[in-house]
């Protein structure tokens, strides 16, 4: 731990003892309180006003059983949660996980996490974060409509347009949306906009199921850009096959780089043509089959058994779009050795804090995933708009926010860095901008 702050480290002393065995939060914790030490210097105040106490701590933590009758007419019991962490500036809103890797403390690392991205957004909307223990491979139509339908059954008390407004995340897609969405309305009577990432034929928004990849490739031109240096013709390498590691290929390559490597649990392919994204498109989002099936297309590629293999593939630019803690130090080292100038983060906490170090201790340019996944939240906070409006904007007109937003941030994440003497530390900038306008809103509301 390298908090020099006493007030600071004294919180983190806390989250630890109060949150045992959930090392996933207490990494996304300790991450942003080092970054505030220097806001913390200049405004003891909150830590007077106990902004960090509170801020660390969530508002409400819903965790509740989810019984459901699998296709052999065996009952199944999973956990679900909802943690709303901080309603400061807008309803609570985040994704939904399901896999079975999810627990508490998972949920509420991504909760935290949700805080800053949200504010960094822009846009009125507080943190939250939720899931399941299910897991929805290998299981049929059927099964997961049963699964969402309990799993909303209980959720449903806790949600609405305008109190917590939940998404999708790693295995919560169209399909589960649709089945939640049916649910929530047969039960409460409320065709609301209480979840986004919905149908386009039932209030769902124009380019919401690009958003995560296309903000992903914005914010990282943007940050290319401002050092004279472009997408066109890199190498790139993403990790994962799902919603944002598809949307994130086909905008690196119409900015004109050549992806040649994605991954799955399983194992990664390599193709040094660059990868036929229609057919990863048809594998994952039509047949959900594993990613190891894109030989039988192009039997000239390669695919190699574990996932983390994909970090030694040779690029100009890797984008992490996969899970936590997929990049270590090691992996880190393997992408700088063979000549990686850039990082940016699609997924949420992909890289170790060891990886970090490495990254930024050799000139990587690197964007964090609360700055730069942020399009995908982004465009679901423009959906609840068109919701509340009634109305709906064009492709064009969503993407060309969605743009904006991304150059937003990754100017004024920038501009937090240099204002506390970080020039270049994009962590620290996103960590300090996204927290400035929460703590404000909290010290103007008092001690709630
Ligand atoms: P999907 O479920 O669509 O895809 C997830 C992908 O990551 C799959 O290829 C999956 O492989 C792989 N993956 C999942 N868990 C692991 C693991 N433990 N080890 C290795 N590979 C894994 O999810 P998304 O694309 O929506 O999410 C990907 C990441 O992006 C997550 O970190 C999520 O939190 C983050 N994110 C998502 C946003 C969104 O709008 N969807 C917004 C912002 C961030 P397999 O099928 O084999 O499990
Ligand atoms: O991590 C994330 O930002 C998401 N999974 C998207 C959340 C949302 O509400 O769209």
């Amino acid at each position: 731990m390298k908090l020099t702050n006493k007030a600071l480290a004294e919180i983190y002393e806390d989250v630890k003892k109060r949150n045992p065995n959930e090392p996933e939060f207490h990494q996304a914790v300790i991450e942003v309180l080092e970054s505030l030490e220097p806001v913390i210097e200049k405004h003891p105040e909150f830590i007077e006003k106990g902004i960090m106490a509170r801020i660390v701590e969530p508002e409400r933590i819903i965790k509740f059983r989810v019984p459901w009758v699998d296709d052999n007419g065996k009952v199944q019991v999973n956990r679900g949660f909802r943690i709303q962490f901080n309603s400061a500036i807008g309803p609570y809103k985040g994704g939904l996980r399901f896999h079975p890797s999810v627990y508490e403390g998972i949920i509420k690392f991504l909760g935290f996490e949700q805080i800053f991205k949200n504010s960094l957004t822009g846009l009125p909307i507080g943190g939250g974060k939720g899931g399941s223990d299910f897991d929805p491979h290998g299981k049929s139509d059927g099964e997961v409509m049963r699964f969402c339908q309990s799993f909303m059954t209980e959720l449903c008390k806790y949600i609405g347009a305008d109190v917590d407004v939940p998404a999708g995340d790693i295995g919560v897609g169209g399909r589960e949306i649709g089945f939640m969405y049916g649910q929530y309305k047969r039960i409460t009577g409320k065709y609301e906009g209480v979840l986004t990432g919905k149908g386009l034929t039932y209030g769902g928004s124009l380019a919401r199921t690009e958003a995560t990849g296309f903000g992903l490739c914005y914010f990282t031109e943007a940050l290319l850009n401002d050092h004279k240096d472009s997408f066109k013709g890199k190498t790139v390498v993403i990790s994962g096959s799902g919603n944002v590691a598809i949307y994130a290929n086909q905008k690196a390559t119409e900015y004109g780089a050549k992806v040649v490597a994605m991954s799955d649990s399983n194992g990664y392919i390599y193709d040094k043509k660059g990868i036929d994204l229609a057919y990863v498109k048809q594998l994952k989002e039509v047949e959900r089959k594993r990613i190891k099936e894109y030989l039988v297309k192009h039997p000239e590629a390669e695919y190699h058994e574990g996932c983390r293999g994909i970090w030694t593939v040779k690029c100009d630019i890797a984008l992490p779009c996969a899970t936590q803690n997929e990049i270590d130090k090691e992996s880190a080292e393997i992408l700088v050795k063979n000549g990686c100038k850039c990082v940016c983060e699609g997924a949420n906490m992909p890289s170790t804090p060891e990886a970090i170090e490495v990254f930024q201790g050799n000139g990587v340019f690197f964007g964090p995933a609360k700055a730069a996944n942020a399009g995908g939240v982004a465009t679901s906070a423009l959906e609840m708009c068109q919701n509340s409006a009634r109305y709906s904007w064009t492709f064009e007109e969503v993407d060309s926010k969605l743009k904006d937003i991304m150059e937003n941030i990754y100017k004024n994440i920038s501009a937090a860095a240099k204002e506390y003497g970080m020039d270049g530390n994009l962590v620290a900038g996103a960590n300090i901008a996204g927290f400035m306008k929460v703590a404000n809103a909290m010290m103007a509301q008092g001690l709630v």
